[in-house]
């Protein structure tokens, strides 16, 4: 019974380590404002660079910010610029305030898509922007990254009990 529990459990655990792979590529170094951040005023462009350069085939535009208002009106261009690592929109409409959510769909460096989304807030007391850069950056990446390296690191923990489970199964065999 309990060696049933222990195989089942080690294949539950096994499960999780095949999936880390898409990792660690299309994660931003620096956003501008950075996520989370306050700003007093609406920046004329939200800009973001990422950790590789960005893949551009011909004219088409697969590289897009879209930002937008706290009603859900899109204030960004229809286009984004490319340059190298970094990615950059006008905003056309300025005059806002409240939460500014900004989507991004990029093409990383070795070719994956990679898709995110952050905002900021206008209107208010400017935080501190240098420290709160990492964090923002962090924040944004939050959804795909952070997720991958929380299952890595419980599939880690699950793998070391069902080790040791089963060493403790053998040992009490003899
Ligand atoms: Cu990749």
């Amino acid at each position: 019974m309990l060696k049933q529990i222990v195989v089942t459990f080690t294949a539950f655990a096994l499960s999780f380590i095949a999936i880390p792979a898409a990792l660690a590529h299309g994660e931003i170094t620096l956003a501008v404002p950075a996520a989370g951040a306050s700003v007093l005023t609406a920046p004329s462009e939200v800009s973001i660079e990422f950790d590789g350069k960005l893949q551009t085939i011909g004219k088409e535009s697969i590289n897009l910010i879209t930002v937008t208002d706290n009603q859900g009106q899109i204030i960004s261009s229809p286009t984004s610029v490319v340059d190298g690592t970094k990615i950059s929109t006008k905003l056309q409409l300025t005059d806002i305030t409240g939460l500014v959510s900004v989507h991004y769909r990029i093409v990383s460096e070795d070719g994956h898509p990679v898709e995110g989304d952050y905002s900021f807030t206008v209107g208010q007391k400017p935080t501190l922007t240098s420290a709160g850069n990492e964090e923002g950056a962090e924040a944004a990446n939050g959804i795909s990254e952070e997720g991958g390296s929380n299952l890595k690191l419980t599939a880690g923990g699950f793998l070391i009990i069902a080790l040791v489970a089963v060493f403790l199964v053998r040992r009490r065999k003899k």
